[in-house]
């Protein structure tokens, strides 16, 4: 197929993907010749009542600002986990003085976009020790704790705009890479359009800090590591520095950047960067040695996968049919960046991203033809013709797909989601706005047999799996007391100052420490509060009538909160999870005075 041809949709965006999406509604819901009966693919995802799944998996929420999680393969939800929105007792909006809203409000808006979800490796495996997630709205980066599941760090990363790609590091996770994918002025916080630019940030996994940035050409959109822990890539769409649509498809050609890590941080203690906004920030056109390979492939590429065996990155061609293999050892070796390239093989409209089963095959999402293409990489690079192992229709529109630990050095190649942008005729309608669907597909055998498809809250942009034996010793089921946790003798009320309050108080079946307590209008009161709990899933709330106050506690967890009384009179507050037959009578009283 020639490059005109090979592009030829997007040119007729709206008349070749309405087709598109026509044909792939019409094949929805029949059974392909051979396929297995219902029952069979039944059993094949039914997990008894009081077992668990075999895996977790880990959904970003879109712009719903959250991390989903579900069990696989039984596509059960289990839990979701708030990062960047302000619910069920975590960054209450309207309470500033807990601390989970500091740390949110602290960093931007109560809002994100959450795109990547990306887990914490040891030795090229998953350790089962931290998730962070981006936020492209607000150039963030978060960090989930997974022995609580909680959010413990969040950060806006300078110079750049638009966190969108993010991957950790292999093998060790020795930095989580982030992309600025949109151009803005460095440094930012004044208007000059002549000075935008785009830079990948390398950061530190616990501080979220950048050790250092590298300069970009173009935008940065999706990366991943070497297995070494040398290299990092990204795609790049926009060489041409446009800032319309026009202009971003008017090159024939866009590219793989390949940071050579080590080359950066000889950089960095020959002290060629410079400091902006207290980074660390390498120009690679002023290095001794060289930083940046930038390895030219079909027009605006997206996915950027690396190979579990360390051998190969690939980009996915979006606008074109193809998908680039890139000999990761021949980077730094060739004169012709291009000869590194040892494949280029078709695979169907619209890749976006590839995901591996460990057994040396790829299986890349269509975004136009609404499928996943499995496709042997070697045979692939070796120009034989039956590369192409099968193809297996979604519904409809799939974004990302992730195999079963595809992202480690060691994948399990048992199943694949299909993360669906559309799903139309799915599920019952509940208003004009559909579910997301996700698509499970058994990858064992040498055809892919959709096995299931569940939906989730929009829009799961990308997901990871862990094993649940792998996670679950890893999870605390009650939290250590800290240093500043009411003792169970300790609830107390502490006048402070003529117009501050502290109130002590622990939580227990079925009761708070205080049936009541006084304060006067205007005070500005802080209660600190322990769920004095020591067994475990004996959670307790603490919501305050009128005041928009609302705690989640786990067994051993304190938390604060700090707010005016500002209404004078008598308000409940009351146990917000349900802890016990006496549940609902969990509650007591802040009288608040008025100020004479
Ligand atoms: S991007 Cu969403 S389909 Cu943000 Cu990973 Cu490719
Ligand atoms: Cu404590 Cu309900
Ligand atoms: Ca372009």
């Amino acid at each position: 197929m020639n490059t005109q041809a090979r592009q030829y949709w997007i040119l007729g965006t709206v008349v070749v993907a309405g087709l598109a999406l026509g044909a792939a509604c019409q094949t929805g819901g029949q059974t392909a010749p051979g396929a297995a009966a219902p029952a069979d693919l039944a059993s094949r995802t039914y997990v008894p009542v009081g077992e668990w799944d075999k895996y977790y998996a880990f959904l970003s929420g879109g712009q719903s600002g959250a991390v989903y999680v579900y069990g696989l393969p039984s596509g059960r939800y289990i839990r979701s986990i708030p990062v960047y929105e302000p619910r069920a007792g975590y960054g209450y909006a309207n309470v500033p003085g807990t601390e989970t809203y500091e740390m949110l409000a602290a960093s931007g808006p109560m809002w994100g976009d959450t795109h990547h979800p990306i887990l914490s490796e040891s030795g090229g495996d998953y350790d089962g020790k931290h998730l962070w997630i981006n936020d492209k709205a607000n150039s963030r980066i978060a960090r989930i704790d997974l022995r609580t599941f909680e959010t413990k760090a969040i950060a806006r990363i300078p110079n750049l705009q638009a966190t969108h790609g993010i991957a950790v590091v292999s093998p060790d996770t020795s930095y989580i890479v982030a992309n600025g994918e949109f151009q803005a002025e460095i440094p930012q916080g004044r208007l000059d359009t002549d000075s935008y630019g785009a830079v990948m940030a390398f950061l530190d996994p616990m501080t979220l800090e950048p050790r250092f940035e590298v300069l970009m050409p173009g935008n940065c959109d999706i990366n991943d590591s070497s297995k070494d822990g040398r290299w990092a890539f990204t795609t790049i769409y926009n060489l041409e520095n446009a800032v319309t649509v026009e202009g971003m498809i008017q090159r024939e050609e866009d590219a793989i950047g390949a940071v050579d890590i080590h080359a950066a941080e000889a950089a960095l203690e020959r002290g060629e960067f410079r400091e902006i906004n207290g980074v660390k920030v390498i120009d690679p056109t002023e290095t001794t040695e060289k930083v940046l390979y930038v390895i030219p492939v079909p027009k605006n590429p997206h996915g950027c996968d690396v190979t579990p065996d360390g051998k190969y990155v690939l980009g996915a061609g979006k606008l074109s049919p193809t998908v680039t293999v890139i000999d990761i050892s021949k980077i730094d070796q060739v004169e012709n960046p291009r000869d590194a390239i040892a494949g280029q093989p078709d695979v169907g409209l619209g890749p976006l991203h590839t995901t591996f089963d460990g057994r040396g095959n790829a299986y890349t999402s269509l975004f136009v033809d609404s499928q996943i293409v499995k496709w042997n990489i070697e045979k692939a690079i070796a120009g034989d013709p039956t590369y192409v192992i099968d193809r297996v229709d979604v519904h409809y529109n799939v974004g990302h797909t992730q195999a079963t630990l595809a992202e480690t050095m060691h994948p399990t190649g048992e199943y694949l989601l299909a993360l669906n942008k559309l799903s139309k005729d799915q599920y019952l309608p509940v208003g004009p706005t559909m579910p997301e669907a996700q698509e499970l597909i058994d990858i064992t055998g040498e055809k892919m047999t959709l096995l299931s498809s569940f939906p989730a809250e929009p829009e799961p942009h990308d997901a990871v799996f862990m094993l649940a034996e792998d996670l679950s010793p890893k999870v605390v089921q009650t939290e250590e007391l800290t240093a500043d946790a009411v003792p169970e003798d300790g609830s107390r009320v502490e006048r402070v100052g003529p117009d501050e309050v502290h109130v002590y108080m622990t939580a227990i079946r079925s009761k708070y420490g205080l049936n009541d307590f006084t304060v006067k209008e205007g005070d500005k009161v802080t209660i600190t509060l322990t769920n004095i709990e020591t067994i475990r899933d004996m959670s307790h709330g603490f919501a305050v009538e009128g005041y928009g106050i609302n705690l989640a506690l786990d067994p051993g967890q304190t938390r604060k909160v700090t707010f005016v009384a500002d209404k004078p009179g008598t308000h409940w507050y009351y146990c917000t999870w349900f802890c016990s037959a006496l549940h609902l009578e969990m509650r007591g009283r802040m009288l608040v005075e008025e100020r004479g």
